[in-house]
């Protein structure tokens, strides 16, 4: 009980340090237990229900325990493009969390951000190595990948180059992607991407493999890895959760 009392007083010693405020919650540790830092005001979500970015996003904060508002944004109706979002985000992408006066855009930037201030559910592993794989295999999502399926490219393709080669081109950069990610997480997964535990990594892998079979029906025979590891993350609730068809906006035109 005193070692109790002593490790509480440290902690809360060490959170009046914070340069931002939170709120302490303490888990009993049936539940994982630990202490779990929960921001002051609820955040704030812009999100779509079918962007992967904004899924990734949702994926963490389920998995950090952080409750959100959601904040529809529809990209069919250009909304990402209004005078008011791109105050927010002046290159007019989701997600963007706000936290009370501070506004993040970019889901790899808004992910770590929650990682340093909320460290329940780390996402990164210890190992250096691991954390290395991690950044690299979000990586190859984030800017080998999803660009090339980006609302704003595939609007571009099919007005300038010809509406059958969307298709094309989003499953040639899927294909090309999930190889290299096949060959990378070979020697490093274990239930998931990079081990036993659910890290960065696979915030950004289920949303990609989920959106390659549902929206660009790619033939996942190839990736026995990949496909495997999807298997493992609709097992989950935090991802179950995040699915694009059980966001509020979904029933707009799912
Ligand atoms: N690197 C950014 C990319 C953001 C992004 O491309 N968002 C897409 C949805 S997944 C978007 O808002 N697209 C709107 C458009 O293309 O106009 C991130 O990871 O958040």
């Amino acid at each position: 009980m005193q070692r109790l009392e002593e490790l509480l007083s440290r902690v809360v010693a060490e959170v009046k340090q914070l340069p931002f405020p939170i709120l302490l919650r303490l888990e009993a540790s049936g539940g994982g237990g630990g202490v779990v830092v929960e921001p002051k005001t609820k955040l704030q979500l812009y999100s779509y229900f079918r962007s992967s970015c904004s899924q990734r996003v949702r994926i963490a904060l389920n998995l950090k325990g952080l409750d959100y508002e959601y904040k529809a944004v529809n990209l069919l109706k250009g909304e990402q493009l209004s005078p008011e979002f791109l105050k927010l985000n002046p290159v007019g992408y989701v997600p963007v969390l706000v936290d009370e006066d501070i506004v993040l855009s970019d889901s790899f930037a808004i992910l770590m951000y929650l990682e340093e201030k909320c460290p329940q559910h780390p996402l990164l592993p210890h190992d250096l190595q691991r954390r290395g794989i991690n950044y690299q295999a979000a990586n190859i999502v984030s800017s080998s990948i999803q660009p090339f399926q980006n609302t704003s490219v595939l609007k571009y393709i099919g007005e300038k180059v010809h509406p059958d080669e969307k298709l094309v081109l989003v499953q040639y950069h899927i294909g090309k992607g999930f190889a290299a990610l096949e060959k990378l997480l070979k020697d490093y997964a274990g239930k998931y991407a990079t081990g036993d535990e659910v890290c960065l990594a696979d915030c950004f892998l289920a949303p990609q493999i989920h959106g390659a079979i549902k929206l660009f029906s790619l033939d996942m025979t190839q990736y026995p890895l990949l496909s495997r590891l999807n298997n493992a993350y609709n097992e989950l609730p935090a991802f179950q959760d995040a699915m694009p068809e059980n966001q509020p906006d979904a029933s707009v035109e799912a």
